[in-house]
């Protein structure tokens, strides 16, 4: 009770009252698929947390888009709630420690943690050239190598961790790979995909385990079915336009500020699972369609090859 009282007075002295914070529990919650009668133990988890699991977070190829997203993320204090359920033992862009300090805490971490902390990585593993990644003189696989294994569970967040993402896009010089295949571990890794990725999405993976004790259920390509089951398509606010072929054929055009469907000025929503059309970006402010942008299918496998030239009709 203590604990949870202190909670809302932090919260309150960041101008954040009580219901601003249920609001994003029942929006947390519904985005995680559970019913609304889990809304207090949502709240719960981060009011009066139980635990605080031990995080490492590494960082590999990538262009710390990912760590940015979920840092400045929708709700300006979200990130200080993530702090509070959360212990980051190690994250080389927040933490202060750097050089042998910051080795040192890693693999204190891990030692210490062992079994028992959640990995989160961050960018692909270039497994043709090894080299082409390193942090402390270790390659990227080793390190990956090293820290996964020891984790109660991973969290590959970012299309580069899921599946290669811009680091293998053809002709993929360095081999660049995502972690779970890198690892053999496919499946058995929860896979954030976009680029980046919705941080709303990582963090109902995070309460999910922390609330009900195991990792949401994944689709076949490790993606949390609670955010990956719906193509954007299904959930698009254009759909009608679609249905009645009124389209967008130009920008700037009549019937772009009309809000009619890009479908022919590349929309790739069709074919890329994700639930941007309703957990949106940015404080729920909006999304790549609802600005005006066809979406480039960032969720998706090799989306830089699979889904390019992006702005054709698919
Ligand atoms: Fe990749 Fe994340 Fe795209 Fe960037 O680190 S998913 S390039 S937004 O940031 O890994
Ligand atoms: Fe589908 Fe894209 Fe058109 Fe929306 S804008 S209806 S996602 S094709
Ligand atoms: Fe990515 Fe398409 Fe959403 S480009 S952010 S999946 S609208």
């Amino acid at each position: 009770m203590e604990k949870e009282k202190e909670f809302y007075e932090r919260l309150n002295a960041k101008g954040v009252s009580r219901r601003d914070f249920m609001k994003y529990c029942t929006f947390l919650t519904a985005t995680m698929g559970l019913s609304s009668s889990f809304v207090p133990k949502v709240a719960e988890v981060f009011a009066a947390p139980k635990q605080r699991p031990p995080v490492v977070w590494l960082h590999l190829g990538e262009c710390t888009g990912c760590s940015e997203s979920t840092l400045r993320s929708m709700y300006p204090w979200i990130d200080e709630l993530v702090l509070e359920i959360l212990s980051i033992e190690y994250h080389e862009t927040i933490m202060t420690a750097s050089g042998d300090q910051a080795e040192e805490n890693l693999h204190n971490a891990i030692k210490k943690y062992d079994g028992k902390f959640i990995c989160v990585v961050e960018g692909a593993i270039p497994l043709k050239y090894p080299g082409y990644g390193r942090v402390a003189g270790k390659d990227f696989i080793d390190i990956a190598k090293e820290v996964v294994p020891h984790a109660a569970a991973t969290i590959a967040i970012g299309s580069c961790a899921n599946f290669g993402g811009i680091p293998a896009a053809a002709p993929n010089p360095g081999g660049y790979t995502g972690l779970g295949e890198a690892l053999g571990m496919e499946g058995k890794i929860v896979n954030i995909a976009g680029c980046p990725p919705n941080p709303i999405n990582l963090v109902g993976t995070i309460v999910n385990y922390l609330l009900l004790g195991k990792l949401p259920a994944l689709d076949d390509l490790g993606r949390p079915l609670f955010a990956y089951a719906k193509t954007i398509h299904d959930s698009c606010p254009r759909r009608s336009h679609f249905e009645n072929d009124e389209m967008v054929e130009e920008f700037g055009s009549e019937e772009a500020a009309l809000g009619y469907c890009l479908y022919k000025v590349g929309c790739r929503g069709p074919e890329t699972y994700n639930n941007c059309a309703v957990a949106k970006f940015n404080d729920g402010t909006s999304w790549p369609v609802e600005a005006g942008h066809p979406c480039i299918g960032c969720s998706e496998p090799q989306f830089w090859d699979n889904m390019t030239p992006f702005y054709e009709e698919l």
